[in-house]
């Protein structure tokens, strides 16, 4: 009978003792240094997309701040984080570039030959599906992935500044670290018309990524 109250009485401290073990995991100051991706100069033009990120998290509440030059002038960006929370993923590298038929690369790429270019979807096995959209207004869930109208434009000079604070999913606060930021969108110089927004391809081309790193 002894044994059992024992049992009881232990229960509520474990509860407490994994409560606060889960606030100090999900809070913290963060950041991303944001790169441009391995491609061919002549295939997109020349990109060069750099950028800083510094995150601040209190409990679910990401507070965001993100800076970003080199993009296409007066165009929306989409920008996301990304990544398959508990596991570790990294931005993709060239050997990404294996033009495999995505159904959305423009119909002149040749499948199976690597065009410069790391698409969409050529870049998604490294740095994972959606989990943040980072809108400037509404909805930051991945369904606003491609809303672009709620994406920050670009400057004339191609500079763009971001801030918001956002609530994201327990399971993103937590894995924060495991993360990354990639920023889309990129003119082509293989059509005429000087914008990001013509093709499905073009507006959602991986331009930067960052790995997203806990401050110490
Ligand atoms: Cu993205």
């Amino acid at each position: 009978m002894k044994r059992k109250v024992t049992v009881l009485l232990a229960a509520p401290v474990v509860l407490l003792v994994s409560a606060g073990a889960a606030v100090a995991v999900s809070a913290g100051s963060f950041d991303a240094t944001l790169r441009p991706l391995p491609h061919s100069e002549s295939a997109d033009g020349g990109s060069d997309v750099h950028g800083q990120a510094s995150l601040r998290l209190t409990g679910r509440t990401l507070d965001i701040n993100l800076t970003a030059s080199g993009l296409t002038p007066g165009e929306p960006h989409a920008m996301h984080i990304h990544g398959v929370v508990q596991s570790n993923n990294e931005c993709p590298d060239i050997s990404a570039d294996v033009n495999t038929g995505d159904p959305i690369d423009p119909s002149t790429f040749i499948a199976g030959q690597p065009d410069g270019l790391i698409s969409l979807a050529e870049g998604g096995p490294s740095y994972g599906p959606i989990d943040v959209s980072m809108t400037i207004t509404g909805d930051t869930s991945p369904s606003s992935g491609l809303s672009l109208e709620r994406f920050v434009k670009a400057d004339s000079a191609g500079n763009l500044a971001y801030h918001r604070s956002v609530v994201v999913p327990k399971e993103v606060a937590k894995n924060l670290a495991n993360l990354h930021i990639v920023l889309h969108g990129a003119d082509l110089p293989s059509d005429p018309d000087h914008s990001s927004l013509s093709s499905l391809f073009e507006a959602t081309l991986p331009v930067a990524c960052g790995e997203i790193a806990q401050q110490r």
